[in-house]
């Protein structure tokens, strides 16, 4: 990456590195966090920023780190390509999910141009290969957008039913129900809507408490804004910002998980220096904080 670090792996191509505040990985530029929480393992798939001075977004693979602390970190080996999507090589590594279910793991990811995909393994860490041989969702989906890059940014969310859906959208944000085999949309495709929504791209679902909560970013450069609904698919009502432009980086990108008893909002800034920008973007960690009444305190960005 040009980064002055040498890597030294195991014999199965593991890095183990600690982290000394945020941004948590240094050694790579890492965007559009998603988290996964499985027993003691956070797991955190992220997207790979090529390093400083481009313009634009150079992005050809994923990313995958575990950790039990938060502080002692293993960078698994790359475990997927845009080039594993043969029908989006020309694409980008735009931001992605993985979810479990049926004891696999299935990593929805963005394309960009070329639609959404769904990759599915054995292990969290991979290898994952395209489940479909071509894309879940194209722009011929997303009926209510007229620009080119609106099918990017999935986001899953398996309710207490066990009913899996899926979220994501540029400019409008979509969702729908994904089948029990997660590789199928189920029904209609609908679009979300609600006063004081100003949907930029970046949906992500959490529940806490029978309350669901919608997150997504905001304006450009973006913030991430919330709202708050009694069923997952709303009505959503608009509750406020959540997070404030993320230092240097015009996008933000927020993923929300409970790890051992704690809420955190992982996020991504532009903060390595020199190089770091909105296309050499860096993954951050801060606390998620809720008040008595069920909103959220506003995100204190740290370095810690
Ligand atoms: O990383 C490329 C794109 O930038 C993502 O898909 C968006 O969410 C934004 O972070």
């Amino acid at each position: 990456d040009g980064v002055p670090v040498s890597l030294l792996t195991d014999a199965k191509g593991r890095y183990r590195f600690q982290s000394q505040g945020n941004p948590i990985i240094q050694h790579k530029y890492t965007a559009d966090p998603a988290a996964l929480v499985e027993n003691d393992t956070l797991w955190l798939f992220t997207g790979h920023d090529y390093a400083g001075g481009q313009k634009g977004y150079k992005m050809k693979d994923w990313l995958v780190y575990s950790t039990t602390d938060l502080k002692n970190w293993t960078e698994h080996p790359i475990p997927l390509k845009i080039e594993d999507f043969t029908w989006a090589t020309s694409g980008d590594a735009y931001a992605g999910h993985v979810a479990k279910r049926n004891g696999k793991y299935y990593w929805y990811i963005s394309t960009n141009w070329n639609g959404i995909g769904v990759a599915v393994a054995d292990k969290p860490e991979g290898p994952y290969k395209d489940a479909l041989g071509k894309p879940l969702l194209t722009n011929e989906d997303c009926f209510a957008s007229s620009h080119s890059w609106t099918c990017i940014d999935p986001a899953i969310f398996i309710d207490k039913d066990d009913q899996p859906w899926i979220f994501w959208g540029n400019g409008v944000c979509y969702y729908a129900k994904l089948k029990d085999n997660m590789i199928e949309i189920e029904g209609e495709i609908k679009t979300i809507d609600f006063e004081g929504l100003e949907f930029t791209e970046a949906p992500w679902v959490h529940e806490r408490n029978g309350k669901y909560y919608l997150t997504y970013a905001t304006g450009f450069p973006e913030k991430i804004a919330y709202a708050v609904a009694d069923k997952v698919d709303g009505p959503y009502t608009y509750k406020g910002i959540l997070n404030e432009i993320a230092g240097n980086s015009n996008t933000n990108h927020q993923s929300i998980v409970e790890f051992k008893n704690d809420w955190y909002f992982i996020y991504h800034n532009g903060g390595i220096q020199p190089d770091g920008s909105s296309y050499s973007r860096s993954v951050c960690i801060d606390p998620l904080h809720y008040n008595e009444d069920g909103s959220l305190e506003r995100i204190q960005m740290t370095t810690e």
